[in-house]
């Protein structure tokens, strides 16, 4: 595992772990996919977060991987606990884009010590929609963002154009497998799938079990890694595995 991450999301705003995770947890995880699609008909694709993975244990497994933690810790400290996560996945040719937007203006944290690890579900690259950043962005101040009904998007708002420099935006290519790290006030976006290729992501918010989520019904608590505090977050249990009514995994025995 590569620990010199900081140095370059504290230039940046981002970073890129290349091989966070192993090929079959990546093949589980886009299996995870199918699998929520077939759930909940009528939910689109890029839209699968929030109370999805209240009880769902490969989704708790999978974000609480001993080497995403080992990666989120180099950030957020050793008491580690999930603000929120999101699978964001463009189907072929249909797939949304994400305005531009810097995270921290839509969440309600306090304070705003959060990292966002980007897991690499499928190949994500400029021709599939893959995440597109403004590098050091994350020295500004968090913006506003406004609604916006003139284009499908997955997120229905963005920053202003006022802010957004697009001529200097970086493609942020991976392959599956791979994460990225970003800064809540990094700007960051993605086009549109237009290509005949899927394109997976899961989103992951950490932070230290010092941030205070102001509005658990939005998020998904759990405590991952170390020591709660007392009196910030009330934490959600694990949910525990049922044959039958959950996707089947390695090692789900263990979650009964
Ligand atoms: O998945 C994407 O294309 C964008 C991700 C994003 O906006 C985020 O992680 O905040």
């Amino acid at each position: 595992m590569q620990d010199n991450l900081k140095t370059a999301y504290d230039r940046d705003g981002y970073v890129i772990v290349r091989k966070a995770i192993d090929v079959d947890l990546v093949a589980e995880a886009q299996q995870h996919v199918h699998w929520l699609l077939e759930h909940n008909p009528g939910v689109r694709p890029e839209q699968l977060h929030a109370h999805l993975a209240w009880n769902d244990p490969f989704w708790i497994r999978l974000v609480s991987d001993d080497r995403l933690l080992d990666v989120a810790q180099q950030f957020v400290g050793p008491d580690i606990a999930l603000f929120a996560t999101h699978y964001i996945c463009k189907p072929p040719r249909t797939g949304q884009a994400v305005l531009w937007h810097q995270d921290g203006s839509y969440w309600p944290l306090d304070p705003m010590e959060v990292v966002t690890l980007w897991l690499a579900v499928s190949d994500s690259t400029p021709e599939n929609g893959c995440m597109r950043v403004i590098p050091s962005t994350h020295h500004l101040t968090l913006e506003a963002v406004q609604q916006r009904t003139d284009v499908d998007s997955v997120l229905g708002s963005a920053m202003s154009d006022a802010h957004v420099d697009e001529s200097k935006a970086v493609d942020v290519i991976l392959k599956a497998g791979d994460a990225s790290i970003h800064h809540p006030n990094l700007i960051h976006g993605s086009e549109a799938n237009s290509s005949d290729q899927w394109r997976m992501g899961l989103t992951i918010r950490y932070v230290p079990t010092t941030t205070r989520m102001l509005k658990p019904e939005m998020a998904a608590p759990f405590l991952l890694r170390g020591k709660a505090v007392p009196g910030i977050n009330t934490y959600r249990p694990r949910p525990r595995y049922q044959p039958g009514v959950h996707m089947p995994f390695a090692g789900c025995e263990a979650w009964k």
